[in-house]
């Protein structure tokens, strides 16, 4: 298996030959993905345009869908829920498909939707994302960061270099036998001096930053614990993910 990391969707090139490409936005998308999977959602569809979301969820049973989403951290106008993990209880996304976009986690899914096999990670699944591709043993793996606007994030990258790090415990091999890129080992060396401060690096993080001043503390914290949840979320259709 050789393992590649790209920072920002930006990065990726257009024609994706990887075998298994992941979309890492640990503060929040993907974060709240697997949340809401883990808390008993049907299915969720992602989207980088309001409006085409607004028109596709307007064909899906009202009592069956919640629109998810924000821009600049702030919950959209009008929709059910924002971007927060802890906002999705199962009481709420019991059995219903949520319609999410956000700044640049669903870009980056979008980015990457046309790969065979096409999983999202958070540091929260992180054991569960692990536990698939050694099962699975795809040939070339590529995980995307979403970034943020373009620019390199800290926990996207940091839980790059976990779950790659956690691959290397399993396989009993060394980092650079995994590694397709120079930005692979840079991963593993960022999650090896942080590991047990992740929260505390959130804090460095110019997103993590962004949400203290929306007052996220709580999603902070939820977002910096690792393998809490267990759960993959996978395509299924185009742009859909369900519980792998
Ligand atoms: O950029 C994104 O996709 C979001 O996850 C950003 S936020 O954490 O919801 O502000």
């Amino acid at each position: 298996m050789k393992i590649s990391v790209f920072h920002t969707p930006e990065l990726v090139p257009d024609e994706v030959t990887a075998d298994c490409a992941i979309a890492i936005d640990v503060l929040r998308a993907t974060t709240t993905m697997a949340a809401a999977l883990a808390n008993g959602a049907d299915s969720i569809q992602f989207f980088s345009d309001l409006d085409e979301l607004q028109r596709v969820s307007e064909s899906w049973d009202a009592g069956k869908r919640l629109r998810a989403g924000e821009r600049g951290g702030q919950k959209v106008e009008h929709f059910d829920l924002g971007n927060s993990p802890l906002e999705c209880t199962p009481d709420l996304v019991r059995d219903r498909r949520l319609f999410i976009s956000t700044t640049n986690g669903t870009r980056a899914l979008k980015k990457i939707q046309t790969a065979p096999i096409v999983l999202t990670a958070a540091l929260t699944n992180r054991e569960t994302v692990v536990r698939y591709l050694l099962e699975k043993q795809p040939e070339t793996v590529w995980i995307v960061g979403a970034g943020w606007e373009g620019t390199f994030a800290l926990e996207d990258t940091v839980c790059a270099g976990a779950i790659a790090q956690r691959l290397a415990d399993q396989m009993g091999c060394k980092i650079g036998e995994l590694s397709g890129n120079d930005e692979l080992i840079d991963a593993v060396t960022l999650y090896r001096h942080w590991q047990t401060e992740l929260l505390e690096l959130f804090h460095h993080a110019s997103h993590g930053k962004r949400l203290v001043r929306l007052d996220g503390h709580a999603d902070l914290k939820y977002c910096s614990e690792l393998d809490t949840v267990d759960i993959l979320p996978i395509q299924g259709e185009t742009g859909v993910l369900v519980r792998g």
